[in-house]
């Protein structure tokens, strides 16, 4: 029997570090098995290639470089942590993954979403989440709360309007696919967010016993 697939999605600072965490527990109170891991990174080449990605550099990182980059640590990723969780019957909780990749490099650097679903092909064959939680937020909310951690990296040095536009691409990705995907206002009140998580969670796992 496979294990589910799940991933977590949103923009800057929406709350997937705070939200996966009470993912975690409601999964230990269910006594699903699972594993947590993210996008990009997840197995010890991954995460290398996560620090290139995302270290701030002075040379210009081409956008055909970014995406492959982000393909080949999925590569890894899903040959050595996420296809093998799935085959033994694991739950698999992923932050971020592919459509991360429609969302900011297709809506926000303005990669053709062909080129994109074509590496998808080659690197996961048929292989796509059962479930998508896409936090959505109003941009300067996220970056607001986002600028209260760490020195930015360089994807967070983008303007605001690039994380419009990668906003708009969730919330496009959402409306065309809504038996997967499931859109929660994180706006809210952390309290009500992870009810209306809890919420999705018991109708994806209902569903599934059905
Ligand atoms: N990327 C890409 O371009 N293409 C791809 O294919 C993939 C990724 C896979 C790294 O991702 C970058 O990679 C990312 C996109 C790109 N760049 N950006 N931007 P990441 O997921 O590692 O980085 P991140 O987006 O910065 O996520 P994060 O660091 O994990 O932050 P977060 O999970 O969204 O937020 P948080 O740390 O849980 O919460 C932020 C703060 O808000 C924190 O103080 C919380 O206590 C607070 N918070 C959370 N929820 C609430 C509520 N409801 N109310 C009030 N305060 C709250």
């Amino acid at each position: 029997m496979h294990g589910k697939f799940i991933t977590i999605e949103g923009t800057e600072g929406v709350g997937k570090t705070t939200n996966i965490e009470f993912i975690q527990t409601w999964l230990n109170q269910q006594k699903v098995d699972f594993v947590t891991t993210r996008e990009p990174g997840g197995t010890p080449l991954a995460e290398q290639i996560r620090e290139l990605l995302l270290t701030p550099r002075d040379e210009k990182v081409c956008n055909s470089a970014e995406l492959l980059l982000m393909f080949a640590g999925r590569a890894q990723h899903l040959d050595q942590v996420i296809v093998p969780a799935i085959q033994s019957g694991r739950c698999v909780v992923c932050d971020r993954f592919t459509d991360a990749t429609y969302a900011y490099q297709g809506f926000g650097r303005g990669m053709d979403s062909a080129l994109i679903s074509h590496l998808e092909r080659l690197v996961q064959a048929d292989l796509r989440p059962d479930l998508t939680l896409i936090l959505d937020i109003p941009v300067e909310i996220g970056l607001q709360r986002a600028s209260q951690r760490s020195a930015p990296d360089r994807f967070e040095r983008e303007q605001t309007e690039f994380f419009e536009r990668v906003r708009q691409g969730y919330l496009s990705i959402a409306a065309n696919e809504p038996q997967r995907c499931v859109v929660i206002d994180a706006s809210k009140p952390l309290a009500d967010v992870q009810r209306d998580i809890t919420t999705a969670l018991e109708s994806f796992f209902t569903q599934g016993q059905g």
